[in-house]
């Protein structure tokens, strides 16, 4: 619309640009979303939310920044969004799913870079992220030497905070990680010009674990069959979870449970209920990287889980609410968000437990794996999780990919000619 223009050229994006990706964006979405067949009432919602994600979302944050709150952008699930919120600020995701600006990327960084972080830097460029333009704070962070580099890069061209984030789950590295949380609360503090009370932090705290619960919800009712949601539609609540604000999602999501139940109760499923069940396990699939899911779910199987930050490790540890002071609620954060598997860590044991555990608990028949091309870290844990699982006899599919379209063909017969093992 032209309020949305307005204020699109206000944020300095590159309208045509950004009038493209939006094309293209909704031919996608129509595409791989709105054919979907039996979808559920509650999917208007995230439909909603999809086609007004660069529109009335950002509209809401210029509003919440016209009362002087903050806007704070990250690209890591270690970010501590309660403490974001303690300062009533907004707390957005910046990763991103589209190849639009890779070439613009390719300059600041090299080629063997991984889509997502040539993404979030070609978006920038490029000028067709009204996220990026909308922060106040970004925050980045020292997980992959990808992303720890390129942000070094980035802060010439968007001023990036980096937390250190540690490489091991020792006492030394936890007593890093608990600096670290204590320095971005100073930062916030200055940037929000706000002092985070521990009724705050509480506050914070019961937020974004209320949010947490519903997902923890949504993953349990997924146990059924037949499934009563399409493993497409469950990513694109997690991506959600990214923008939307909290309490208004974690209401729309109790409510789409809701509606699950019922459809279990009916007996009600998006695929009949001998179709193949696969858990999606490995890098974060960002907004719109709707690529594999889509040729798996073509395919005539149905994803049931996704073991990745935009899934199960962003939702699956809540934080110790019984934890009253200030040092025991940090302490609480601190020990929550040392649970998170990523591959970055090393060792990194836990996260072949969890997908294991994962796969059996949501009755997967399969796994498959998916790294982006050129990230190592789960590139090596796509081997070892292949061991844990063929110790479970769970068979698992390794696939590298990238945000192109070229390997869709391919990709689907790959897919096709797994779910024929199964
Ligand atoms: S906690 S997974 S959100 S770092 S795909 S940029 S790892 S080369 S995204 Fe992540 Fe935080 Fe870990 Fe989660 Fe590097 Fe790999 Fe690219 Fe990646």
């Amino acid at each position: 619309s032209e309020t949305h223009h307005e204020m699109w050229e206000k944020l300095n994006l590159d309208i045509d640009a950004h009038d493209a990706l939006l094309g293209v964006l909704g031919k996608f979405y129509g595409d791989i979303y709105m054919s979907q067949e039996n979808r559920l009432k509650g999917a208007e919602y995230l439909d909603f939310v999809l086609s007004e994600v660069h529109g009335l979302r950002i509209k809401e944050l210029q509003d919440a920044q016209a009362e002087g709150r903050k806007v704070i952008g990250s690209f890591c699930v270690f970010v501590p969004e309660e403490i974001t919120l303690a300062a009533d600020a907004v707390h957005v995701g910046l990763c991103a799913g589209a190849e639009a600006g890779t070439d613009l990327a390719e300059q600041l960084v090299p080629r063997n870079t991984c889509a997502l972080i040539k993404s979030f830097i070609g978006f920038k460029m490029a000028k067709i992220c009204p996220f990026i333009e909308s922060s106040d704070l970004i925050v980045g962070e020292t997980t992959c030497d990808g992303k720890k580099k390129a942000y070094e890069t980035f802060n010439e061209i968007a001023p990036t905070y980096v937390m250190e984030v540690p490489q091991t789950k020792t006492d030394a590295a936890k007593a890093l990680w608990k600096s670290e949380i204590l320095r971005y609360m100073a930062e916030v503090e200055k940037l929000t010009g706000k002092t985070i009370t521990t009724e705050k932090l509480k506050q914070g705290i019961s937020i974004t674990n209320d949010k947490r619960r519903a997902l923890q919800r949504l993953t349990a009712l997924r146990k059924a069959s037949p499934a009563p949601i399409s493993g497409r539609d469950a990513l694109l609540i997690n991506q959600i979870s990214f923008y939307d604000d909290p309490i208004r999602f974690t209401t729309k999501i109790n409510e789409l449970c809701e509606e699950l139940e019922q459809r279990i109760n009916d007996q009600v499923g998006v695929a009949p209920s001998n179709a193949p069940r696969l858990l999606l396990s490995g890098c974060p699939m960002a907004v719109p990287n709707w690529k594999l899911p889509y040729v798996i779910e073509s395919s005539g199987a149905v994803i049931v889980g996704e073991e990745s930050c935009i899934g199960t490790r962003n939702s699956r540890d809540l934080v110790d609410e019984s934890a009253s002071t200030m040092e025991e609620m940090i302490d609480a954060l601190v020990e929550r968000y040392m649970k998170i598997d990523c591959a970055c860590f090393t060792p990194n044991n836990e996260r072949l437990e969890n997908v294991t555990a994962l796969a059996k608990n949501m009755n997967a028949d399969g796994v498959i794996h998916y790294s982006l091309l050129f990230c190592q870290p789960y590139a090596h844990e796509a081997l070892k999780i292949d061991k844990a699982l063929q110790a479970e006899n769970i068979p698992m599919l390794s696939i590298e990919t990238d945000y192109s379209m070229e390997d869709v063909e391919q990709l689907k017969t790959r897919v096709e000619a797994f779910m024929e093992t199964l």
